[in-house]
């Protein structure tokens, strides 16, 4: 009998983190769902059916985190996906406490979960870490700077943890996409503000979506082990960089 391989997803209750989780036990994996929202995560393991199991927790609570990984019997791949950003004023105006829970999510969170399920993703034999991280990461724009250097940080795990690894069975696989149209993202950047949410994406033709993204991790993931997939940029055609957009 072959042994299922597993799946960590972490910000699967929505967007990028649900496709992902979908297109990974389509792909045969079993899928632990990661996330706060209990509702949300029951709904999609419902959907997938068997392969999913449902772990309500938050990944910058360390404690949860330990719990949850002494939960598991196996771990094959790791997708550190949960993140995002909060608000969108500049330097002169920023609150250090958005920049405090960007860096706690998208960093410490990437860091705590990453610690914890690293020696599994190692006695697999065959280990892949994925960090998420953002075209952010690497060209700031204006009223952008904390989830800039939010991803900035989750760059340099990624960037640090490969070389680190290097004679292990594990492979680091950072993902940066650039625009992409999720039901969440920008409405939590704007704080709830739908008309400011809409107006990132107004008349741009066909942002990337939450699967796009998911089919660049389900393929990088999908590679034969000796392939690390180090960094891949994933844009729509209409983004051509940060600040070239192009709108109808
Ligand atoms: C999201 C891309 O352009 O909003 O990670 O920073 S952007």
């Amino acid at each position: 009998m072959t042994v299922q391989k597993v799946a960590v997803v972490t910000g699967a209750s929505s967007g990028i983190g649900a496709a992902t989780a979908r297109g990974l036990a389509a792909a045969g994996y079993q899928v632990a769902l990661v996330a706060r929202r209990a509702d949300r995560l029951e709904a999609l393991a419902k959907e997938i059916g068997e392969a999913a199991s449902v772990h309500v927790l938050d990944v910058t609570d360390r404690a949860a985190v330990a719990a949850f990984a002494a939960s598991l019997d196996r771990v094959d791949v790791l997708v550190n996906n949960a993140g995002g950003a909060i608000g969108a004023e500049q330097v002169a105006d920023a609150d250090p406490a958005d920049w405090r829970t960007m860096y706690e999510v998208n960093v410490l969170g990437v860091l705590q979960v990453t610690q914890a399920l690293l020696p599994a993703l190692r006695a697999s034999g065959d280990g892949t870490v994925l960090v998420l991280s953002s075209t952010a990461a690497f060209a700031p724009y204006e009223g952008g700077a904390g989830y800039v250097a939010a991803k900035a940080g989750a760059h340099a795990i990624a960037a640090t943890l490969r070389l680190e690894a290097l004679g292990e069975p594990i492979r680091v696989i950072e993902i940066a996409p650039g625009m992409v149209q999720t039901d969440e993202f920008a409405l939590t950047r704007f704080r709830g503000d739908a008309s400011k949410a809409a107006a990132v994406y107004a008349g741009v033709p066909d942002p990337l979506s939450a699967e796009d993204v998911a089919d660049t991790i389900v393929w990088s993931v999908t590679r034969p082990s000796h392939v690390n997939i180090d960094l891949l940029v994933v844009r729509p055609r209409a983004q051509a960089a940060q600040h070239k957009v192009h709108r109808l």
